[in-house]
């Protein structure tokens, strides 16, 4: 990855050393990756939802404090892939790791899954010489007792920096990860301002957001199959902000169902997303949203690369 340019000494406090670096969240998916980087960031940067795979895209949000500055990669969870765009995703985790100079890796310890089978799936791509900080989350979930020989069986199979148990949700354990990451990061000046959230541009997040609704309102094969490009953004003066986004979807009866009857489903998708991208921006803007068939997006590389996969 490319560093943005280090930042002059004024911006250093000056009685302890700073960290500075780049920490990529993985694990498997659902996790609660995007829930802890939102909330080290203090900012809704990564859409969250119940459904699995809700991230598919590496998102960058920055975490500064008086003597430490982490720069989060968000991932997509690790799955084995079975179609093109699950295919990119899994290289945006796994060029995230390359990228960071430490690997938080995520585990939800109320979801049931053996070490086992936590480690066959992850560790691979994690590969070796990574330093890696273990999070045990979603402790709010299960009973104390679980949690020590977990914490024991991972200690033995992946052998990492630490082992944290904590909440994405409460908060609990939260600190004590921040710290035990931040002392395992390089010694240098920050690489952003501090008041610096994120990289990517507004529009980025208006897609995410509309596909977030998309996922809250639809059961299970609609949110799989859509995706969201800003085809328009345009700033108008003295009228509101013109939004056009595309939903593509695979199939016509996906499309009927996405738009729903007299086109209230779609609508009530557009009221949502639109409130949030008001707040995101603070002022407010016009949302079209078109619904279109593109059959075979999700496995045409063509496709993929052109939606920013
Ligand atoms: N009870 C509880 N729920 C949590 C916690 N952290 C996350 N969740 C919930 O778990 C679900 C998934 O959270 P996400 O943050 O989207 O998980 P993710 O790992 O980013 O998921 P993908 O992007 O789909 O791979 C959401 O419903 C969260 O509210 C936690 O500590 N406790
Ligand atoms: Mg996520």
């Amino acid at each position: 990855m490319d560093h943005p340019e280090h930042l002059s000494p004024e911006h250093m406090p000056s009685d302890q050393p700073y960290h500075r670096g780049y920490v990529a969240i993985i694990g498997k998916t659902n996790v609660g990756k995007s829930t802890l980087m939102n909330r080290l960031v203090g900012a809704k940067l990564s859409i969250v939802t119940s459904k699995p795979q809700t991230t598919r895209r590496r998102i960058i949000g920055i975490a500064s404090g008086p003597s430490h500055q982490i720069i989060f990669l968000d991932t997509p969870g690790i799955l084995t892939p079975r179609y093109g765009l699950q295919k990119r995703m899994l290289v945006a985790a796994t060029r995230a790791i390359k990228e960071a100079d430490l690997v938080l890796w995520m585990i939800d310890v109320s979801a049931g899954t053996s070490a086992a089978e936590e480690c066959g799936l992850v560790l691979p791509r994690i590969g070796k010489g990574k330093a890696v900080v273990l999070a045990l989350n979603k402790i709010d979930l299960v009973r104390k007792e679980k949690l020590l020989p977990l914490i024991d069986e991972y200690q033995k199979r992946v052998g990492p920096e630490s082992i944290v148990p904590m909440s994405a949700l409460t908060g609990d354990g939260v600190d004590r990860l921040v710290g035990e990451m931040v002392v395992r990061l390089p010694i240098g000046p920050p690489y952003y301002p501090p008041d610096t959230l994120t990289e990517h541009p507004e529009r980025f997040f208006v897609s995410e957001i509309i596909l977030e609704k998309i996922f809250e309102r639809y059961g299970e094969e609609i949110p799989y199959s859509s995706c969201v490009e800003i085809e328009e953004f345009s700033e108008r003066p003295e009228r509101k902000d013109f939004i056009r986004a595309n939903v593509y979807v695979e199939k016509k009866s996906q499309k009927a169902i996405l738009i729903g009857r007299g086109g209230t489903a779609l609508k009530k998708v557009g009221e949502l997303a639109r409130r949030d991208i008001e707040e995101l921006l603070g002022r407010p803007v016009y949302l079209e949203l078109w619904v279109k068939v593109r059959p075979g997006w999700r496995k045409s590389e063509r496709d993929l690369r052109r939606l920013g996969y």
